[in-house]
């Protein structure tokens, strides 16, 4: 075999791990618990084995020696390398540093970050033969609670470490790993087994005479065989009278996994001496069956071929559920940002109707404005006596001390208010919607502002927000007052006062203008309305209420769109993009294409 380094294969299979890592689970929905999982085996399973292995076909073997806690692992790869080079011993379940041993010649294979790139390597305590050798403890496997012990072959801490020993007596071509219990107790070395058997070439499963019924490494063997991954079998520890009838056993077994293919070595269970090596002819059958596949390219070439295209295919047949588990996340932030979105905008419209239908003209507006054009008399008697109204609005709109300006801040209260209870209630709506499912009130739940309520800031943003808009009608009236027929009036009754009886008009410009009903808003509009038509003509009017309510609008859609966004930025932070289920299922058809 060839190392096709840029075959296009390689190419795609990498555009597929892109593919994958973009995918993103962060709801709590259905399928996320497993799809993340199968995210990160997906992920592990091309960075750690599919990608280096087909990057260089040619590389070394790398044989996993997998199986449960005491099934004689470590004892195994002892005596196969001929000294102590892990620790066996089942008394200190801390988390282990798994040992790779292999030949010197082979050392910048492994030693590279190609092979499992997630572990550091370490070398033991000397970097020569005998390095992983543990100084000062045989016959001693210590007691929990030293994991500090200085250079204790495969123990320790780093836990995310392969420590590598050098033999001379490993064949070339060829590595033996010491992987951690696949039924560990502790959780880590569970998961560095998990991942360890996924970048191995061949498994190496060890099963004791005591264990081989047990349930979990049945788990994995019918993974093995799923992935068609190469796998050879040691019977361990059998008592030697006991091997006929447990290995007869096992192979029935074998056979009804899917297994019956599988080499079978029997190692017989001989007393050892303080946990020393198993004497070498009990091993020699395994040992010589190694030495064989290593110096047979085509038999490495076929175990290579089998286990690796059972891995592309696995990860083939893994992909779909990736993609709908990342639909459903989209589905679900869809839902989210849909609730958020129809109860703002019928919070924008619900402010825009109630700042145009009169309904602002009430209590302290009202008041206000009553006693700006005079008293509710004068409001009565509009129908018939218009123009002695003028001449009294003229003279209040002149005689007093500035009463507009308290209907101004009267109108800012009456507007921050009413924009006020409309954000409290989408807030609430939206929250309350959200908390409808378990995702959506994760979301609330999450650190950051709290979503329940407005902005902090609301009050004051919205306060400005309206007097840039009163300051925008002032403005109106000062242009529109430049006009030379109208300039003498507006100066007659101020800028202000005209101003702030341009809003009045605006908030009743769909309650009382038309004239048919009036009720108490449309009648006090109305006086406005009379007043700036003597100003301005009917048609300006129309046109200055019309650019002052868009103006209003546009502000109020601004502040309330504001305060959606929180949410919806919330959703944004999720980093669910939509594009992934297509660029996904393209990477895998590619890479399906190519296999
Ligand atoms: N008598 C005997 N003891 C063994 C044999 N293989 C392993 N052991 C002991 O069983 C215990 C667990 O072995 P170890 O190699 O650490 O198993 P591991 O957990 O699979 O790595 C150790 O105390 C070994 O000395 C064997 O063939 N004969
Ligand atoms: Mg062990």
């Amino acid at each position: 075999m060839t190392a096709p380094a840029s075959s296009p294969l390689l190419a795609a299979l990498d555009q597929l791990r892109v593919a994958v890592a973009s995918c993103a689970f962060p709801l709590e929905l259905p399928a996320a618990h497993q799809a993340r999982r199968t995210q990160q085996s997906v992920t592990d399973q091309l960075s750690d084995y599919i990608l280096p292995r087909l990057s260089r076909l040619d590389a070394p073997l790398l044989v996993v020696v997998g199986g449960s806690t005491g099934a004689g692992k470590s004892t195994l790869v002892n005596s196969l390398v001929g000294r102590r080079v892990s620790q066996p011993g089942v008394l200190r379940p801390t988390t282990r540093s798994p040992v790779l041993v292999l030949n010197p010649e082979d050392r910048a294979w492994f030693a590279s970050n190609r092979v499992l790139p997630g572990l550091a390597r370490t070398t033991g305590t000397t970097g020569t033969a005998g390095t992983a050798e543990t100084p000062g403890t045989p016959g001693t496997p210590g007691t929990p609670g030293t994991p500090g012990t200085p250079g204790t072959a495969g123990d320790g801490t780093a836990g995310n470490s392969l420590q590598l020993a050098t033999d001379e007596t490993v064949p070339l071509g060829l590595a033996l790993l010491d992987a951690p219990d696949v039924d560990s107790v502790v959780t880590e070395n569970r998961e560095m087994a998990d991942q360890l058997l996924a970048a191995a070439d061949l498994w190496l499963f060890v099963t004791s005479a005591a264990r081989y019924a047990d349930a979990v490494p049945w788990g994995f063997l019918r993974r093995a065989v799923e992935r068609t991954v190469a796998v050879a079998l040691v019977l361990d520890r059998v008592a030697p009278q006991a091997i006929d009838e447990i290995s007869a056993h096992l192979r029935e077994m074998l056979d009804e996994q899917g297994l019956g293919q599988a080499p079978l070595f029997v190692v017989p269970e001989v007393p050892l001496h303080h946990q020393g090596p198993i004497p070498l002819n009990a091993v020699m059958p395994l040992r010589i069956w190694l030495g064989n596949l290593a110096a047979d390219s085509a038999a490495r070439a076929a175990v290579v071929r089998q286990t690796l295209e059972g891995a592309i295919v696995h990860l083939i047949g893994s992909t779909p559920s990736l993609v709908s588990a990342h639909v459903e996340q989209l589905d679900a932030i869809g839902r989210l940002r849909a609730d958020a979105d129809r109860i703002y905008r019928a919070a924008g419209a619900r402010v825009t109707e109630g700042t145009a239908d009169g309904s602002l003209l009430r209590g302290e507006v009202l008041a206000r404005w009553q006693e700006f054009v005079g008293t509710g008399e004068l409001l009565r008697s509009l129908e018939r006596r218009i123009g002695w109204l003028r001449d009294k609005l003229s003279a209040a709109l002149r005689g007093r001390p500035a009463p507009e300006n308290e209907l101004t801040e009267a109108v800012e209260t009456g507007l921050e208010a009413m924009l006020r209870a409309a954000a409290e209630s989408a807030a609430e709506q939206t929250s309350a919607a959200w908390r409808q499912t378990p995702a959506g009130t994760a979301l609330l739940e999450q650190d950051g502002p709290a979503l329940e309520y407005i902005s902090p800031d609301f009050r004051e943003t919205a306060s400005r927000a309206i007097r840039d808009w009163q300051g925008y009608v002032m403005q109106l009236v000062r242009e529109e007052g430049s006009d030379k027929r109208s300039v003498a009036r507006v100066l007659a009754y101020g800028v202000n006062g005209i101003g702030v009886t341009l809003m009045i008009v605006v908030f009743a410009s769909t309650a009382g203008i038309t004239g048919a009903e009036f009720g108490v808003a449309g009648g006090t509009a109305v006086v406005g309305q009379k007043l700036l038509e003597a100003i301005f003509g009917d048609q300006a009017v129309r046109t200055l209420a019309a650019r002052a309510r868009k103006n209003l609008d546009a502000r109020v859609e601004a502040l309330l769109g504001a305060e959606l966004l929180r949410y919806l930025q919330r959703l944004d932070a999720l980093g669910v993009y939509p594009d992934v289920p297509e660029r996904l299922a393209a990477a895998t058809d590619a890479a399906a294409a190519l296999r």
